[in-house]
């Protein structure tokens, strides 16, 4: 790998490392979507040396108020870690981020190895459940703006997830629709069916990217099929609801 991808690589991981956020990339050079992958997954090295564990994959502007509200309009894709992930009751601490924002998001938990292309029809014979998530985002990179190349290189934003009950893998996850509330306060409401048509969809898209690059999903991982509303800014004291038609509630304190 060239030697300046590998410092960006690690220039993004100690910004999400120390909560300081970083200059874009494309402010001063251009990189391809190619090296843009190639410093996410260079960047994520440097998190698995100390120690943390690949969960799932995300995707990302997966509708279209995510695409509009960040000026990006591509699917993107980025990696998840044990130490993203937030348990139920367990809380969000503030200043372990730089400007994080919270979005709700449909989870799907693996049950079944994907190594290859799927179909809409067969996608949930790969599924163990489905669940709603809260995902918290975090651009290491100032004002939270970047580029399509600079997003993915920075791993999609990827923070924090906390991910509600497991249900069964053949309850309905279309046309449903979510509310994301903030201190008793509703905040952005939208429907399921806003992430590319059917979130099941995105379980198919990312089942046909990371095949075609020979990356395996394996069964307990987990895919956050993206966000069918735009985020919104985490303020520490805050209580966060994503309340989920089916699918029950999630919750997150910030402290
Ligand atoms: C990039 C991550 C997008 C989603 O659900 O669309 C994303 C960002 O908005 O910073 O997670
Ligand atoms: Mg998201």
């Amino acid at each position: 790998m060239k030697h300046h991808l590998k410092n960006i690589a690690y220039t993004l991981d100690q910004a999400a490392f120390l909560a300081k956020s970083t200059q874009q990339i494309s402010s001063n050079q251009t990189i391809s979507l190619t090296e843009a992958y190639e410093i996410q997954a260079t960047s994520l090295e440097n998190r698995y040396k100390r120690g943390e564990k690949l969960t799932g994959y995300k995707l990302g502007f997966t509708s279209k108020a995510k695409m509009e509200q960040m000026g990006v309009h591509d699917i993107i894709w980025g990696r998840l870690t044990d130490k993203m992930a937030i348990k139920q009751d367990q809380a969000l601490s503030r200043v372990a981020f730089i400007h994080p924002r919270v979005e709700p998001e449909i989870a799907f938990l693996i049950g079944k190895r994907i190594d290859r292309a799927i179909t809409l029809a067969e996608s949930t014979d790969y599924l163990a459940g489905v669940a709603g998530a809260l995902e918290v985002i975090d651009s290491r990179y100032e004002n939270f703006k970047f580029s399509l190349e600079d997003v993915i290189a920075d791993n999609c934003s990827s923070a924090a997830y906390i991910i509600g009950n497991w249900l069964a893998p053949n309850t309905a996850v279309n046309d449903l629709s979510i509310t994301l509330r903030i201190n008793g306060k509703e905040s952005q409401t939208g429907n399921s069916k806003a992430i590319l048509g059917n979130p099941l969809e995105s379980l198919v898209e990312i089942a046909r990217i990371l095949s075609a690059q020979g990356i395996t999903i394996e069964p307990g991982m987990v895919i956050l099929a993206g966000a069918a509303t735009s985020a919104v800014h985490i303020h520490s004291r805050d209580t966060i609801e994503g309340i989920f038609e089916n699918l029950g509630n999630v919750k997150l304190n910030v402290v």
